[in-house]
């Protein structure tokens, strides 16, 4: 079906040659409409930056100054600006910007505009100048030099007055004047509110659209440094990704339309996703801290983000078509505190690992179709990792495929993609196919490209492997095509959610490990023991290692192929990673197994207070079975299952359990009156050991108990998440969407995904909210 490359006719490789020799080589594809400037595509192209949030509230423990600080607080006993510029650059990032002044007001310069400055406080007597150390340390190690200068000034007396502009354009001539070579600027959204402003000690508002006189603002930075590139939520240059949390859409586009967006007031959500039809290319840009806070706070010393949390940054904004900018906060020293550099340099090496190895690396490569049977737009343009180089089809194109064949069965969890950025942005959905057994399977699929995008995907092993480009709002380009194998030291991807995040374990507690260790060893002294093979699974399922749980499963499986235990709990971990076919069918044949059989109390992994196990297998069994189905959507079988759940309940935790959800599997079917009748059996006065949540939401769902009674902080996580997943429905089921949406994404902000709340909401957000 494809023109391989390799089999070009001679006739036409003459033809080319000849072609080539005379000069007539084809000129390159249309630029699509909107384009970005040659400063832009460097920009984009150096991925990671840094952000240094300092000033007085490093010494206040705070995040916003109010505006009346001392001056004589900024104090640093060890500053040394070498410092952070060695461990950025160590870390791979390219430029640095340092918060010259955020809404405090106090200038890390001595300007001369104001008392309230570096040159007033006790550091070097007055004497010192933080920008000029930074800069000059940032060149010392090839960085490129930002700089933050905070429209919002709560200690000046003038702010909220057409002087204060004056004042503040004044400073950004002092900053783009004095400094050498400015890269970039950077206006947060941050304005107007209370604040010290000379003493008036009062609020003050602006109007954000027309108080910065933007447009003269950005006139000024472009006459002094022509080459400064201009950040804002609506650019010019460079826009805000609409959330602190360093996560670009999955759909991206470089391109917005500038001028419908108000500085401070814009809509994160355009922001996340550009616009393709937006009128100016605005580079997106994800920022974010490496602790909790923008500025250093001593008691956030264990929340530095893990290596694990940076990658996961790291992929949602470089792998998202976005740069990102990560803020490391000096502490009271004036340095870069040890954790942040030790999570900073574990990551940047896992970075390195997991990218070192392109395994489609000059590969025979064949496409569909490519322009002008050229040389300049061979397929093979995809994999020889030249930035310059690309594959591209013929102008009136719009969809097409390149195959990668890799010659032999290679594994790979990261693809990694690259259009050809100069000719604007083009593509607008994807599918990626590897041949497994013979036949083509689904492996990923995306909407925009754009510069990189990087998709992660549990490990395949294949020979073969189709990019297809369905949609493209012009002839198709693809610069670059890669295959990569992750670092082990990047957890294994244990799930793909049903909205397409990858999903990753947390570190498992010591305890955790060692009770791991302890099941693992007694199935090496027994392995005859089916008890013990159920513990070293289920303890491996609570490091959060489900896939390899799964594997312990089967192997016991092969070995005691009567147990219906071991497709109880290999069914669950299959819900666990979203796998509910193949729950379903353990969970039906676990239930053929029991048929007639007594029923057992199953033990406990992690046993309530009184430590009395409250489940059993049958009833163990139909709930479980009752959720995949529920999770599917197929309400009918769940109904079907939740009543053999009721039936086979003998106390009153397990009869709350499996009535909650009965009762909203019959009020999502509309079946008003049975979810009453479902209730009936429930009241306050119930003998209940672990399930108080559950027996809550029946309470509630009977108007017996108020809403703000639901939750409880002794809850734990999985808890809570089944009590927001039952209030989302609930208000679902109430005609409420718009609030059940809400509560269901917030629920997939939090980390359990494995829980069952969150399984559902995140199962009900990808079928009824999309
Ligand atoms: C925001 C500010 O309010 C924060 O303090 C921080 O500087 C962040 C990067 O921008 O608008």
């Amino acid at each position: 079906m494809f023109r391989n490359n390799n089999i070009i006719p001679a006739c036409f490789v003459l033809f080319a040659l000849l072609l080539i020799s005379c000069g007539h080589e084809p000129r390159d594809i249309d630029p699509n409409g909107v384009i970005p400037t040659p400063r832009q595509v460097e920009y984009q192209q150096m991925e990671f930056i840094g952000f240094i949030h300092f000033t007085v509230n490093t010494f206040t423990d705070k995040e916003w100054g109010y505006g009346d600080e001392s001056p004589e607080i900024f104090n640093p006993s060890e500053f040394d600006a070498d410092q952070w510029a060695r461990a950025a650059k160590h870390a791979g990032m390219k430029q640095l910007i340092l918060t010259a002044k955020h809404h405090d007001g106090f200038c890390l310069w001595p300007s001369k505009y104001t008392e309230h400055s570096v040159k007033n406080s006790l550091w070097n007597n007055g004497k010192g100048d933080i920008v000029r150390e930074f800069v000059d340390a940032c060149r010392r190690h090839g960085l490129k030099v930002g700089l933050y200068l905070s429209p919002w000034d709560r200690n000046h007396a003038d702010y909220g007055t057409p002087e204060y502009i004056e004042y503040y354009w004044n400073q950004l001539r002092e900053l783009l004047t004095e400094y050498g070579e400015i890269s970039e600027i950077w206006f947060d959204g941050a304005n107007g509110g209370t604040g010290y402003y000379g003493g008036a000690r009062e609020t003050r508002h602006i109007d954000r659209a027309t108080y910065y006189c933007w447009d003269e603002t950005w006139a000024v930075i472009k006459k002094l440094q022509p080459n400064a590139l201009i950040f804002s939520d609506a650019g010019p240059d460079i826009r805000w990704i609409g959330n602190e949390r360093g996560y670009a859409g999955r759909t991206n586009w470089s391109t917005i339309n500038s001028k419908t967006i108000v500085v401070g007031d814009a809509d994160p959500s355009y922001l996340n996703t550009g616009d393709p039809e937006g009128k100016n290319w605005v580079v997106p840009l994800c920022n974010t801290s490496i602790r909790p806070g923008w500025f250093y706070h001593q008691a956030e010393d264990s929340r530095v983000k893990t290596k694990q949390q940076l990658l996961d940054v790291y992929y949602k904004s470089v792998g998202r078509n976005s740069i990102l900018l990560l803020n490391v906060p000096p502490d009271r020293r004036g340095l870069f505190h040890e954790k942040d550099i030790q999570a900073l340099l574990e990551f940047k090496s896992i970075v390195d690992e997991t990218f070192q190895t392109n395994l489609a690396l000059g590969k025979k490569v064949s496409a569909s179709n490519y322009r002008k049977q050229h040389n300049k737009f061979f397929p093979t343009n995809a994999v020889d990792e030249d930035p310059e180089s690309y594959w591209a089809t013929d102008d009136h194109i719009r969809s097409a495929t390149l195959e990668i064949d890799l010659g032999e069965p290679m594994v790979f969890d990261r693809i990694l993609i690259q259009e050809p950025i100069r000719f604007g942005q083009r593509i607008s959905e994807f599918e990626i196919k590897g041949r497994i057994n013979g036949e083509w399977i689904q492996l990923t699929n995306g909407t925009t490209i754009g510069y990189k995008r990087i998709l992660r995907l549990p490990p395949v092993d294949t020979d073969k492997i189709q990019l297809t480009i369905k949609k493209s709002n012009n002839a198709p380009a693809i610069s670059n095509f890669g295959l990569y194998k992750a670092s082990p030291k990047e957890s294994v991807i244990q799930a793909v959610s049903l909205l397409g995040d990858a999903l990753y374990s947390e570190e498992p507690s010591e305890t955790a490990l060692e009770k791991y260790a302890e099941a693992k060893a007694n199935t090496e002294k027994e392995p005859d023991n089916p008890d013990a093979l159920i513990w070293h699974g289920r303890r491996t399922a609570y490091l959060g290692r489900y896939r390899e749980a799964i594997e312990i499963y089967t192997d016991g499986i092969k070995k005691f192929p009567e147990d219906a235990r071991i497709y109880r709990h290999r069914g669950h971990r299959y819900i666990s990673i979203r796998e509910f076919d193949k729950a379903i069918k353990d969970f039906e044949h676990a239930a053929t197994l029991i048929a007639g059989k007594e029923d057992s109390i199953e033990p406990d992994g992690m046993p309530n207070p009184q430590n009395i196990p409250v489940s059993s297998l049958h009833t163990n069994i139909w709930y479980h079975l009752g959720l995949a189905y529920y999770l599917k959507n197929d309400l009918e079988n769940a109904l079907r299952v939740y009543r053999e759940g009721i039936k086979a309940s003998q106390n009153d935790d397990m009869l709350v359990a499996t009535t909650h959800w009965l009762y909203m599997t019959l009020r999502l079917l509309g079946r008003e009156e049975e979810a009453k009748e479902a209730l009936q059996p429930i009241h306050a006065q119930m003998n209940i050991i672990e399930n108080m949540a559950y027996h809550r939401l029946c309470l509630f769902y009977k108007g017996l108990l108020p809403l703000e009674k639901l939750t409880d902080p002794a809850f734990s996580a999985t808890v809570n998440d089944a009590v927001a997943y039952g209030v989302g429905n609930w208000y679902f089921t109430n005609n409420d969407k718009e609030k059940a949406k809400e509560i269901f994404q917030k629920l997939l902000q939090r980390k359990s995904w494995a829980s069952f709340g969150y399984i559902a909401a995140e199962s009900d957000l990808a079928r009824k909210f999309r």
